[in-house]
C-alpha cells in the first residue's frame, strides 16, 4: 500500500480528498500466459491421418466429418494441402445428394423453413445436411446464432448435420469452402443437402453455381417486393416459396403465390425442360411442405431422365475449374511485389494521359511475367 500514488491531477491541496491512487505495475506479466500458450503448442502423435479421416467420414461419423471441415476451413498451407489429399480420396463417394440452394432477404424464414423442411425430411429417413454462404458472417458474426436457435430440433436430430458459414478467407474462400465441405458430407451418406443464403450481393449467383434446385423463399405483399428486387434472382431460380402462409396471411399469401407466377411464366427457364412456379407454405404450421418435397422429387427424376441433371454438375464442374484458376492467376498478379510497385506509377501515368493504357498493361504484364520466369 505504502507504495501506491496519487494520480498527478490530485488536488494537491487536499490530496486525501480523492480516494483513487496508482499501483506498481507487476513486472513479469508475459509468463502468467504460459500455461494458456501451451495448450496450442501441438502434441505428438496429433498428425492427422487422411486415411483415419477418409474411414470416419465414410462411416458418417460425425467427429471425423467436422475434423474433415475444419480442415477444409482452415487457412493454414499445410492443412490446405492435407484437405485436397482427403477430398481426392473422397471424390468417387461425392455426388449422389439432392442440393438445394435456399435463398431470401433476412427474415424471409430460411432459417425456419430448413428446421421444418429438414425435420421433414428427416421423418422420411433421410440424412440431411445444411450448410450456410453467408457473406455478411465475416463481419459482424453473421446469422449463426440466429440460425442455431432457430434449428434447434434439427440440430438435435441424428440424422441431420448443421454446419455454419466458414469464415471469409482468401479470394472467394467462402465459395470454395462450402463446396467442399458439401462434398465431405455427400461422402458421409447425407442425401440432401441445403445450402442458406442471404440474399444479398453476389450470393445467389454462387449458390446457383453449386446447387441442383434453386429455391428463392418470399414474404407476402408482392407488389412492393416484387418492384424492389432485381430480375437477375428471378431468372436464377427453380421455385419460388411464399412463405409465412398461415393465419391472416394465408389469403395474401396465396395472391402473392398467383402474381410471383405470372411473372415466372414469362421469364426463361434456368433449367432446360422445367417450368419454374410460385408455392406457398408455413414453416410454422407445416402445411405445404410435404407438397414442396414432391416437387422437388419430380424435379430431380424429370432433369435426371433427361440429362439436364448431370449436364449442370458437369458444367458446375468446369466452371469451378475455371474460376479457381482465375483466382489463382489473380492472386499471383496482385500479390507480385513488382506488379505492386510498378501498378501506381502506371495508374498515375495513365490518368495523367501520359502513357496509353494498352501499352500500360503491357508493360506491367512484361515485367510481371519476367519476374515469375526468373524465380
Ligand atoms: N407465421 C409465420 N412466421 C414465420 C414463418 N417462418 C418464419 N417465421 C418467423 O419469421 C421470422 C424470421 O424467420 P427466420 O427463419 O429467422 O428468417 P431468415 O432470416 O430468413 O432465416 C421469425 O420470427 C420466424 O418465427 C412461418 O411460416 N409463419
Ligand atoms: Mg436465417
Amino acid at each position: 500500500m505504502s507504495e501506491d500514488k496519487k494520480p498527478e491531477w490530485v488536488d494537491l491541496e487536499n490530496p486525501e480528498g480523492f480516494a483513487s491512487s496508482i499501483k506498481k505495475g507487476v513486472e513479469i506479466a508475459a509468463n502468467h500466459n504460459q500455461a494458456s500458450k501451451n495448450r496450442f503448442v501441438k502434441k505428438k502423435g496429433q498428425e492427422i491421418s487422411i486415411e483415419d479421416l477418409k474411414a470416419g467420414v465414410l462411416k458418417g461419423e460425425r467427429a471425423k466429418l467436422a475434423k474433415g471441415i475444419t480442415l477444409v476451413e482452415s487457412n493454414a498451407a499445410h492443412h490446405f494441402e492435407l484437405a485436397q489429399e482427403l477430398l481426392q480420396t473422397l471424390l468417387p463417394y461425392t455426388g449422389k445428394s439432392l442440393r438445394i440452394g435456399i435463398s431470401g432477404v433476412p427474415g424471409a424464414g430460411k432459417s425456419t423453413f430448413i428446421e421444418a423442411f429438414g425435420t421433414y425430411l428427416c421423418s422420411l429417413g433421410k440424412k440431411v445436411a445444411v450448410l450456410a454462404v453467408d457473406p455478411s458472417s465475416s463481419v459482424n458474426g453473421g446469422s449463426i446464432l440466429g440460425d442455431k436457435t432457430r434449428m434447434e430440433e434439427l440440430s438435435r436430430n441424428p440424422r441431420a448435420f448443421i454446419r455454419p458459414s466458414p469464415s471469409e478467407g482468401t479470394f472467394g474462400g467462402v465459395h470454395r469452402k462450402t463446396r467442399e465441405t458439401m462434398l465431405l458430407c455427400e461422402a458421409a451418406g447425407f442425401d440432401i443437402i441445403l445450402v442458406e443464403t442471404v440474399g444479398v450481393g453476389q450470393s445467389e449467383a454462387i449458390v446457383r453455381s453449386m446447387v441442383d434446385f434453386f429455391m428463392l423463399l418470399v414474404l407476402t405483399g408482392a407488389g412492393d417486393e416484387l418492384q424492389g428486387m432485381k430480375k437477375g434472382i428471378m431468372e436464377l431460380v427453380d421455385g419460388i416459396v411464399v412463405n409465412k402462409a398461415d393465419g391472416d396471411n394465408l389469403t395474401p399469401a396465396l395472391r402473392t403465390k398467383s402474381e410471383y407466377s405470372r411473372i415466372l411464366h414469362f421469364l426463361q427457364p434456368i433449367t432446360k425442360g422445367w417450368m419454374a412456379k410460385a408455392y406457398t407454405c408455413s414453416s410454422v404450421t407445416g402445411k405445404g411442405i410435404p407438397e414442396l418435397w414432391e416437387m422437388l422429387q419430380e424435379f430431380s427424376n424429370t432433369t435426371e431422365l433427361s440429362g439436364v441433371f448431370q449436364d449442370r454438375r458437369r458444367m458446375q464442374s468446369k466452371e469451378w475449374f475455371y474460376s479457381l484458376i482465375e483466382g489463382q492467376l489473380h492472386q499471383l498478379f496482385y500479390k507480385n511485389n513488382i506488379v505492386k510497385q510498378l501498378l501506381p506509377i502506371l495508374e498515375n501515368q495513365v490518368m495523367a494521359g501520359n502513357k496509353t493504357i494498352t501499352k500500360a498493361v503491357q508493360e506491367v504484364f512484361h515485367t510481371f511475367l519476367d519476374s515469375v520466369n526468373t524465380k
